[in-house]
């Protein structure tokens, strides 16, 4: 290996030279500097280490959202493993279904949970289970005390992985997408430049980011949290979004990202004016389209055009709109932007053939920022590249003249509510099973607050009763994560079918919305 390609490496060479700075801060006056980032995450890794795992071993995580949590991601990257985080919303399930196929040697949960995941872990071949809560309590960080807070951190090749990240991608099950250092550390340096990240050493002001997204997603660990890092930027730290502390940090801060339902949440509050932005450099929204409606009234109330990015867990970025010129010309809404330095994006029509700018096709992708396969799936990783090495999105849109991304829907059968994506194949598989259903469609809905709603339209078995909206939604929350449980469950005597005997779920998003 030439040059270590260790993403922590290229983070803990740009941390600033005053180790005692601030890197993190919580609204519950927890301060933690860059040196403290450094020493903190060196007895994890010492911790991680000393268990002796093979190199490429898998660190699962299912825990609350803390500084701590960040160590350890941190940690796993230091000691040259890989890390597999996991939505806290979701149930044994889903995690037994993850821990089964990613086969992790060490699993990290809340202690609330170790019950039920460490007998998960421990049928399924994991070697070590510890727990870490999100006020520094759990076997984690009282195993890792123990441990020196010097580390050599591990050389890694660009290649090595450092992430799996499920998701369900076009159909079926979920997959792991996996992410090598090399894959990270571009997207990173990329969206440093082109969104104009200050140093803290910059004339003027450093950037301060507020930090209120989860941390088991691209969004929040691998957009965020990468490009404070990156930037030796300090992190103003919540737990989660809320909008009154958010509105209660916002003047400390210079940026800001999320999902759309937090700018929705932010203009419900009085208090989200021009004076609390009065430091705000950029707000940045993704995962979800950003309603033209909700881009207008931002910039009305705040005076702050909202820039929008597009991006997916198997490419992390790869379109935003830019940053440098005249905000209100560059920034549009209704549009992701253009394609990121270094990525090439191409629209191309059901023949596979580039279709011309205005028409609307399947966008695909190339670039060092694409993830490198589906962990242990190559037949579904071969499905989802063309012969000339472009990822297929599952996103259908369009370039204007102008060389903007226009994103018009999906190939893929997803629903995106609150910033989540729900694939109404699994929801339909757990409705389907339900004693009195024949068959169910699962659809999403417009939703003031979370954007897309889930809904399940189900047809009863013949002769027996219907099962009622509550059993079925009581029913889905022992089983599956809150956020994909529907929020209203309507009964028909037929789902409508074209020709092909498929479901016409747009005549049911007609009908239900
Ligand atoms: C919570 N609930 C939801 C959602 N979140 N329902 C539908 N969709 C949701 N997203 C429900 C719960 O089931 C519960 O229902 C009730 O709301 C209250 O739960 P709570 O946890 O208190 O909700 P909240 O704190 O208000 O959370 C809403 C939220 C959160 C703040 C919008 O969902 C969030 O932070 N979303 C961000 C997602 C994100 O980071 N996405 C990035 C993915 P009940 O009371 O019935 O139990 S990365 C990505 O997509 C790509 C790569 C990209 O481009 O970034
Ligand atoms: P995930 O599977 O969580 O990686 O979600 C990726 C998907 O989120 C993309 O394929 C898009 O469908 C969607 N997405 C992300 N950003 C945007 C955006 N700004 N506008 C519309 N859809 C988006």
């Amino acid at each position: 290996m030439t040059q270590d390609a260790n993403l922590y490496r290229l983070f803990a060479e740009r941390f600033p030279a005053d180790k005692s700075a601030c890197a993190i801060e919580t609204p519950e006056g927890l301060y933690y500097s860059w040196g403290d980032l450094e020493h903190a995450s060196a007895r994890i890794a010492n911790l991680l280490a000393s268990l002796d795992l093979t190199p490429g071993a898998r660190v699962a995580v299912q825990v609350e959202k803390s500084p701590e949590a960040l160590l350890l991601y941190l940690a796993t990257l230091r000691a040259g493993y890989v890390y597999l985080p996991l939505n806290t919303a979701y149930r044994e399930g889903e995690i037994a279904y993850f821990v089964e196929n990613a086969e992790p040697d060490v699993v990290v949960c809340s202690p609330s949970n170790f019950g039920w995941v460490s007998k998960i872990a421990f049928t399924n071949g994991a070697k070590h289970v510890f727990t870490l809560g999100d006020d520094r309590t759990g076997s984690l960080l009282e195993r890792a005390a123990w441990f020196g807070d010097t580390f050599e951190t591990v050389p890694r090749a660009p290649d090595d992985l450092a992430a799996i990240l499920y998701t369900s991608g076009t159909t079926g099950r979920s997959k792991g997408a996996m992410l090598s250092h090399g894959n990270l550390a571009s997207n990173t340096r990329v969206l440093h430049a082109f969104w104009g990240w200050r140093e803290p050493q910059a004339e003027g002001r450093g950037d301060v980011l507020l930090h209120a997204l989860p941390i088991f997603h691209v969004h929040g660990l691998f957009v965020a949290s990468h490009a404070a890092l990156y930037s030796g930027s300090k992190m103003i730290w919540l737990s989660k979004f809320d909008a009154r502390e958010v509105l209660h940090q916002l003047p400390r801060a210079t940026v800001f990202m999320g999902v759309p339902t937090y700018y929705v949440r932010l203009l419900a509050e009085p208090g989200l004016n021009r004076d609390v932005c009065r430091h705000m450099r950029l707000f940045i929204s993704g995962s979800a389209p950003l309603l033209r409606e909700t881009f207008d009234a931002f910039s009305e109330r705040t005076g702050h055009t909202i820039l929008e990015r597009y991006g997916m867990s198997e490419t992390v970025m790869l379109v935003s709109n830019p940053y440098h010129g005249d905000a209100a010309k560059v920034r549009r809404a209704g549009t992701v932007g253009v394609p990121l330095p270094e990525v090439t994006v191409r629209v191309v029509g059901d023949d596979g053939q580039p279709s011309a700018d205005g028409d609307i096709g399947h966008i695909q992708v190339k670039g060092p920022n694409v993830f490198a396969g589906y962990w242990r799936m190559p037949e579904k990783t071969a499905e989802e590249f063309t012969g000339d090495g472009f990822f297929k999105t599952g996103d259908v849109g369009k370039f204007d003249e102008d060389g903007y991304v226009h994103i018009v829907g999906r190939s893929k059968d997803l629903i995106i509510s609150g910033g989540y994506n729900v694939y109404p194949k699994e929801i339909e598989g757990f409705i389907d099973e339900m004693d009195g259903v024949a068959e169910s469609a699962v659809i999403g809905v417009p939703h003031p607050d979370f954007g897309e709603a889930v809904v399940a339209v189900i047809v009863p078995r013949a002769g027996v009763p219907a099962p009622d909206e509550r059993t079925v939604i009581d029913a889905l929350k022992q089983r599956i994560a809150n956020f994909k449980v529907p929020k209203r469950v309507h009964v028909v005597t037929e789902l409508p079918r074209n020709t092909m005997g498929k479901v016409q779920k747009n005549l049911l998003r007609d009908r239900f919305k």
